[in-house]
């Protein structure tokens, strides 16, 4: 049997409800739980059996409570057997035996955690937080450290608590965060894309986190991010930029600070968030969509301005990140220009919206550091958990929680569907192109599938003739420095030294020879009508983004019906106007075309095969 607690904020201390094998609580006339939970609670049950069932849809129906933490009384809500998240009662002078078994395990969560994992000391097997005198906590951290160090990680306490207030010797329990950067990698690689309506202090609070420096409000800290002229006259972004934060394994950032390179990071970090700053006008829409599509973010931040609260693009952001399923946190920025009634106004309309049933995000104000320790686990957990930031990169105020929290969230894809796309052939997207003096032609993008090293053979297309061209990786760079090994999920720049800059464009993928890529001009999506002015029908032509494809398709069918209303279903034939693409069935899409926009899924592909001479859209329309 297990027992779940949660406190839910807006209700008076005595009142939390708790939720206990099988007991109905009543708050406010309402029963919260009338389940009986027999067996043991792991990660999976907690989510499946209690957190999605219960708790979010009582939480939907009383958008005045939040949920806040699980931790304030004797019981903590999860038990895991898989993850990386491990309870130990304590650690006090283990035989040499135990002590292998220990670290064995401990291996085997960091497996799990793909690099990390996080053990709660003072916690039974049931997650019964026991607690520790001060004495036991500490010989059985030292212990913890002795494995830590045999197989080679690192340990960071993120928390000490006290459990039992009333008891006469306090009893603490600890939360520590092992880190180990795995042997075959550089360091731990979370990327973050950047959303939020224009002026909302984006590139300002990116600039502030890798630079180490508080911004002036006068755009003083984004300067140091802008690529092009024109973005330094308008101080709007307009393409997409990269910024490193990275952490050592102690959780200390680094940063761009002290006057570090980005090679000192890399070489200093075993984990680094790559943030993806995307441009907030609406004019740049376009954009947007393609960073949010093509470079396969863990997780997106969308910042909201304090005082101008969701306005411009906000809603629309939110939703693209929705339609992505790409897990949002957010961060209401400058704090320091408004009075704090005026932050808890914009904070309670976002999680209002949040609330809503198009949303059914579950939103978690983060307002100390513990709660900060607690946001990124609940929020790995499931992502529904909306953790909520108030900061200002002005005054600094909050940016440590935010650290904090970066510093521990963990990748969504579990160790398992890593492993499964580590099996596959190689397949790397190409985002973008350059030329490189001294190096040729270069290309970034995303590995999707396999591995890729230096040297590696590949072929690349599809070319506008449909046709798949071979070249060689000569060298390999991440965060600029060099790298022999990339591994499916992370991104980086390839070298390819003379092969003609001309041929390639971005969309294309670079692949093994021995995949066979299906290309097509035609395909079918299942798709939803979001937002359409007038009817959607055949002949209707529109922008489909589908990973890192941008490109202008025609609808040649729409099935079953004559044309489509804004909020209507159907499955849609469309068909590109200027060359084919490597699509997959399941790939999710996004279109649009002024004030139209839809979301989907490819659902079917008509294949071109690549011996024969692809069709042209002039060719098929004679
Ligand atoms: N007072 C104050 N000003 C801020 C804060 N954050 C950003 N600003 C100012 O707000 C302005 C806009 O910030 P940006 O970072 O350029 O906004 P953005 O979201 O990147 O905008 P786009 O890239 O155009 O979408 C700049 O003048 C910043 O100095 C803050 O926390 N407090
Ligand atoms: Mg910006």
């Amino acid at each position: 049997m297990f027992g779940f607690a949660f406190i839910v904020k807006g209700m008076s201390v005595t009142l939390r409800p708790v939720l206990w094998n099988g007991i109905d609580l009543e708050v406010g006339g309402h029963s919260i739980i009338g389940h009986s939970f027999a067996g043991n609670l792991n990660a999976v049950r907690y989510r499946e059996d209690l957190l999605l069932p219960h708790v979010v849809p009582f939480l939907q129906a009383h958008p005045d409570m939040t949920l806040q933490h699980d931790n304030a009384t004797s019981h903590i809500a999860h038990y895991a057997e898989e993850g990386n998240i491990e309870y130990k009662l304590k650690l006090i002078d283990p035989t040499q035996y135990r002590f292998e078994h220990l670290a064995t395990q401990m291996k085997w969560r960091l497996q799990e955690g793909r690099g990390e994992a996080v053990y709660q000391i003072g916690v039974d097997d049931n997650g019964m937080l026991v607690g520790l005198s001060e004495e036991d906590l500490g010989s059985s951290l030292k212990t913890l450290g002795r494995m830590a160090e045999k197989v080679g990680a690192d340990i960071t306490i993120l928390r000490e608590r006290e459990v039992d207030h009333d008891a006469d010797i306090p009893r603490k329990i600890a939360e520590v965060l092992i880190r180990k950067v795995p042997d075959d990698q550089q360091f731990l690689d979370l990327r973050v894309a950047v959303l939020g309506n224009v002026d909302s202090g984006k590139s300002t609070l990116l600039g502030v986190l890798t630079q180490g420096e508080l911004d002036n409000g006068r755009g003083r800290a984004r300067l140091n991010l802008f690529r092009h002229l024109h973005e330094i006259q308008t101080g709007r972004t307009s393409s997409i930029s990269f910024e490193i934060l990275g952490f050592n394994s102690k959780g200390e950032v680094v940063n761009y600070s002290e006057s570090r390179t980005a090679e000192d990071i890399c070489e200093s970090a075993s984990k680094m968030i790559t943030f993806i700053d995307l441009a907030g006008h609406h004019k740049y829409l376009k954009t947007t969509i393609f960073g949010l599509t093509s470079y396969c973010p863990d997780f997106a931040m969308l910042v909201v301005s304090a005082n101008t609260g969701i306005a411009g693009t906000t809603r629309e952001h939110l939703g693209l990140a929705m339609a992505l399923k790409v897990p949002i946190f957010i961060v209401v920025s400058k704090v320091d220009l408004c009075k704090r009634e005026t932050v808890e106004r914009t904070v309670r309309q976002l999680e209002r919206i949040l609330k809503q049933p198009g949303c059914n995000k579950v939103p978690l104000v983060v307002s100390t550091a513990d709660d900060a320790v607690t946001a990124a686990q609940q929020f790995a957990q499931s992502p529904s958990i909306t953790p909520i930031f108030t900061v200002s990169s002005v005054s600094g105020e909050s940016l440590n929680l935010l650290k904090v929290f970066f510093n521990i969230i963990p990748p969504l894809s579990n160790s398992k569907e890593q492993e499964e796309l580590m099996q596959q052939l190689t397949e790397f997207q190409v985002d973008e192109i350059y030329t490189v003096p001294d190096v040729g032609t270069v290309v970034g993008g995303t590995l999707y599938s396999g591995i890729c090293r230096e040297g590696e053979q590949l072929v690349v297309g599809p070319t506008d003739s449909g046709q798949f061209l071979k070249l060689t990786v000569c060298s390999i760079q991440r965060n600029r420095s060099a790298c022999r090994v990339l591994r499916a999920g992370q991104a980086a720049t390839l070298a390819l030294d003379t092969f003609d800059r001309s041929l390639l464009r971005k969309g294309m993928v670079m692949v093994s020879p021995e995949m066979n890529p299906t290309i097509c001009w035609l395909f079918e999506a299942e798709i939803v009508l979001l937002f359409h002015a007038k009817t959607f029908h055949k002949g209707f032509q529109v922008t489909v983004h589908v990973g890192n494809i941008r490109q202008t398709a025609t609808v040649k069918a729409v099935h079953g019906k004559e044309e489509l209303r804004t909020g209507e279903k159907a499955v849609v034939c469309f068909k590109f106007i200027k060359h084919p693409e490597y699509l997959k069935v399941g790939a999710k899409l996004l279109f649009r075309e002024g004030a139209t926009k839809g979301i989907g899924q490819v659902t079917k592909l008509q294949p071109v095969s690549r011996s024969q001479p692809s069709q042209s859209e002039e060719e098929d329309e004679a």
